[in-house]
This record gives C-alpha cells, structure tokens and sequence, in this order.
C-alpha cells in the first residue's frame, strides 16, 4: 500500500470528530484548553495575586475566594491526586 495523504474519496482521516458542542467543564482546567497543566497553576497563582481577572473556574475548591488551596487542588488534579 502506497503511503501519503489519502485520497479525496478516502474518510478515515475525515474531521468527523470535530463538533459544535460545548465541551463540559474540566476541574482544574482554569485556562479552559481542555487539559489541567502547569498553564492552569499559574492562572490560579496570577489570580490569587490579583494580576489576573478571577473567573469562577479558579475557585477550584468552590468556597467562594481563590487562593493557596485552589492551586494546590490545580496540582494535585494535574498530578492525578
Ligand atoms: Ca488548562
């Protein structure tokens, strides 16, 4: 079989996958990509600092302020804790 793109005819490389529908909320996921990465640790840092506006997906542990235990919950989501 001859390697390459496959030909226009060919699907199994279709972008079916793609869809318009809103993905669900991922805990940690602060910078809203779909992954909890250091990314994310550092927008909850920057927020607790006040140099980034809060959002509410930064109040991790969902008492109400962001602060040390919403980026320690950040890391242990990131480390699968
Ligand atoms: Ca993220």
């Amino acid at each position: 079989m001859r390697a390459g793109p496959p030909s226009s005819g060919d699907t199994r490389c279709s972008p079916s996958w793609k869809t318009n529908k809103p993905i669900p909320p991922v805990p940690g996921d602060v910078t809203q990509d779909g992954l909890v990465d250091i990314a994310d640790v550092n927008a909850v840092v920057n927020i607790m600092l006040g140099k980034a506006t809060q959002t509410a997906a930064a109040d991790v542990t969902g008492e109400g302020t962001v602060d040390i235990a919403d980026v320690n919950a950040v890391i242990n989501i990131m480390l699968g804790k």
